[in-house]
């Protein structure tokens, strides 16, 4: 990691290391500071030069910018939350000292600190923020993939060139660049992969910036307990525990063959994740061609069976525009935001429809998969990869019942423009209320 790093003294295969204040490159003076200005913030390692990927995560994101709008609340500690949903949203690193942080009920943030200043959230005023810093971002790279709304992983591969810089120093300059036009402070994880960045955005909080290098990754995951690593929920983590897996030093002791041999597919991925391999690529934000739904819960909720019934509702919605609009679907796409604001997508092909029904089974599908105790904010269900809905839900010799349920759902359809949405409840909707109820 960056920090502490080995010497700063430069080598032939060690880079010169760079000072995040004033951006000058050279070897360091005695006491491991800047040459040029004295900071010790300097950023040292060797593999500074090598590493493109990167992620960025804003500081006390929604907080700091309260900050920033009203400077008499600078040295004091801010919550933000409350509301309908009475939680805190989240709490600047001075409210962050007295124990209070995101999730917390708001009774019990204000015991821990009775001083605190309370402030509602204005999600409108946090989403333009957010959508300038990320165009701060893309101004470094096309490769911005946005994760919620103050966080997302960059590849500046390949821009050493447009900048006349390395990622290392590009991102340097862009931390300060959102610091000066905006006031905010971010914090920036550089690794060689999306699983490492996101580590280290969040090991030197905040105005961070720590580096993890390849060469490194094993040793300092081997300490690490194994929910360090993404889509390990609490039921992995149990079904782990049982076999003796608490530490990713565990995985790492088991090897490939051992991890696949008992846990499959998942257990090739921990495998690889354990030595710090990830191969997911940063996908940038596309226009996607895409007719979509989705609604935010007043409470979060976790329970499948509670959730079905607003996924059903929302897959009518989208089917009957697709219906309308002469499409059909070739893939879906189900969306979550977990209660921490995390955005999960997830997707599957499937023969082309325009039917609720089927839409509302693959995304029944994926939605089962997700739920493992993580509670859920919004859900959201996408029909993608549209094609003309000429041939969509003909039925054939195996199918029968598409053909049946099309012309049902688009005689509900007519029934439903001439009558108001809530004319025809059909039967699908009524079986999912009545389990629920
Ligand atoms: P985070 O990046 O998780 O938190 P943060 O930016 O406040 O603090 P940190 O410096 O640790 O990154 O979330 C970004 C914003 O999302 C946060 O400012 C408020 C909101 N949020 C919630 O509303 N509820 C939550 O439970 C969490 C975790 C975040
Ligand atoms: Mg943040």
């Amino acid at each position: 990691m960056s920090q502490p790093g080995p010497p700063a003294e430069a080598s032939p295969e060690r880079p010169v290391p760079v000072c995040r204040d004033c951006l000058a490159r050279g070897p360091a003076r005695p006491g491991r500071r800047c040459s040029a200005c004295g900071s010790p913030r300097l950023l040292d390692h060797p593999e500074l030069d090598a590493l493109a990927i990167a992620h960025v995560d804003c500081d006390a994101f929604f907080a700091s910018i309260e900050k920033r709008d009203d400077p008499s609340l600078a040295d004091k500690p801010v919550i933000v939350g409350g509301g309908k949903r009475g939680v805190v949203s989240t709490a600047c690193y001075i409210a962050r000292t007295y124990g209070v942080r995101s999730a917390m009920p708001m009774f019990k943030a204000l015991e821990a600190c009775p001083d605190a200043v309370v402030i509602k959230p204005d999600i409108d005023k946090y989403a333009a923020e957010g959508r300038r810093i990320r165009q701060m971002m893309l101004d470094m790279t096309p490769l911005v993939e946005p994760v919620s709304i103050d966080e997302a992983f960059l590849d500046l591969s390949g821009t050493q060139r447009l900048h006349g810089a390395s990622p290392a120093v590009t991102l340097l300059r862009f931390a300060r660049r959102v610091e000066e036009e905006t006031g905010l402070g971010v914090s920036v994880g550089l690794s060689c992969n999306k699983f490492l960045a996101k580590i280290a955005s969040d090991l030197d909080k905040p105005r961070g910036f720590a580096i993890i290098g390849r060469a490194e990754a094993e040793s300092f995951l081997a300490g690490k307990p194994v929910d360090i690593f993404p889509g390990v929920g609490r039921v992995t983590q149990e079904r782990l525990a049982r076999d003796g897996v608490r530490l990713v030093a565990d995985l790492q002791r088991f090897g490939e063959r051992e991890l696949a041999r008992r846990y499959g597919e998942e257990g090739l991925r921990l495998a690889r994740l354990a030595r710090g391999e990830d191969r997911r690529p940063v996908r940038p934000e596309r226009e996607t061609k895409s007719i979509s739904a989705e609604t935010t819960f007043d409470e979060d909720i976790g329970d499948l069976e509670r959730l079905l019934p607003t996924l059903l509702r929302l897959s009518e919605k989208v089917a009957r525009r697709l219906r309308r609009a002469g499409f059909a679907a070739r893939g879906v796409t189900l969306k979550l935001k977990t209660h921490d604001f995390k955005t999960r997508t997830r997707a599957r092909m499937m023969p082309p429809t325009q039917l609720a029904a089927r839409l509302y089974e693959a995304g029944r599908e994926l939605l089962a998969r997700e739920c493992d105790g993580t509670r859920f904010r919004l859900i959201g269900i996408g029909a993608s990869e549209i094609v003309p809905g000429d041939d969509a839900d003909r039925g054939d010799l195996v199918d029968t019942k598409a053909a049946r349920q099309a012309t049902r759902e688009r005689a509900v359809d007519a029934l439903r423009d001439k009558f108001g949405g809530e004319a025809v409840m059909n039967g699908l909707v009524f079986s999912a209320r009545r389990r629920k109820d």
